[in-house]
């Protein structure tokens, strides 16, 4: 099947003959002690720096935790938080994403340079969708069931798949009628947002399903629980071998971008991949 070649955003053109590589920043006070301060800012910005010599395509900026079980901050202590780093990124001629559920993040987000809103709340928001469609940026529509700090208490569904494609192609047809173009937007089945580790893996098996709706897909597997639970391996960080096996799941099922915080790994990783189909069609 003939997908969609490139994804706008802003001012760049995001080719999508090859996997794209989002690489995740976090400027939240678990990650750079009380965000915002100018040492803060730059030990953001050089990590940033290094994921984009690392290969990166994408550096995703979030202020706000959506961990299982996080604590919502308001919208301005997450707005000052990333608006720095993402002038600062901007300034430099990266490809910046803001990770947010808020209208007023977004907005100042893009006014500060960042070309792509990430929206784990998949645009349910009218004011997000406004946000959207009054500029040019990349959209990330990612599902998510219940809220960040409840979305984990017994998560149900018929058919998790199904279920996931109907949200998302709902959501990007609303999108579509405010005006936003259709190579603007991009899909996420947002693994691990009210999901059980069998959900997870449906979703991942089942990717084809959700690239037939004609949009990238997007996935984030990096470092979450399900890995943990698959593997046993307790600590998030030590889960790089797990996350870039799922990142190689996705793209070979068809994701379009992956979202990951070991960058190096997964841009080696996916060489190897596309060498190897490289040999095959020089044949
Ligand atoms: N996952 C997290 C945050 N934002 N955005 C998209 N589009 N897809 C995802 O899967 C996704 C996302 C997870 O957030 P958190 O638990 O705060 O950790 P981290 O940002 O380090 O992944």
């Amino acid at each position: 099947m003939d997908g969609p070649q490139v994804w706008r955003c802003g001012g760049f053109a995001l080719d999508l003959a090859r996997p794209l590589v989002m690489g995740i920043l976090n400027v939240t006070p678990d990650s750079f002690s009380d965000g915002g301060s100018y040492i803060d800012r730059d030990a953001a910005v050089t990590a940033a720096v290094r994921m984009l010599a690392d290969g990166a395509d994408v550096i995703d900026v979030g202020g706000e935790s959506t961990r299982p079980g996080a604590e919502p901050v308001t919208a301005v202590q997450e707005a000052a938080r990333v608006a720095g780093v993402i002038a600062a990124l901007a300034e430099q001629g990266a490809c910046v994403s803001v990770d947010t559920r808020h209208a007023l993040v977004a907005s100042e987000a893009l006014s500060a340079g960042a070309s792509i809103v990430n929206d784990v709340s998949g645009f349910t928001d009218p004011e997000m969708v406004r946000v959207a469609a009054d500029s040019d940026a990349g959209l990330v529509v990612m599902h998510m069931r219940g809220e960040p700090r409840t979305m984990q208490e017994a998560p149900a569904y018929a058919d998790v798949v199904a279920e996931v494609a109907e949200f998302l192609s709902r959501q990007a047809v609303a999108l579509e009628r405010a005006g936003v173009a259709r190579d603007r937007i991009a899909i996420d089945p947002g693994i691990g947002f009210g999901k059980t580790t069998e959900h997870n893996l449906a979703l991942l098996r089942r990717l084809p399903e959700l690239e037939a709706l004609g949009f990238p897909v997007l996935v984030g597997a990096s470092r979450k629980r399900f890995i943990g639970e698959i593997t046993g391996v307790v600590e998030p960080q030590a889960r790089v071998a797990g996350s870039v096996a799922a990142a190689l799941e996705a793209v070979r099922r068809g994701a379009a971008v992956v979202r990951v915080h070991d960058v190096a790994a997964t841009v080696q990783a996916l060489a190897m991949v596309r060498a190897v189909e490289e040999e095959a069609h020089a044949r």
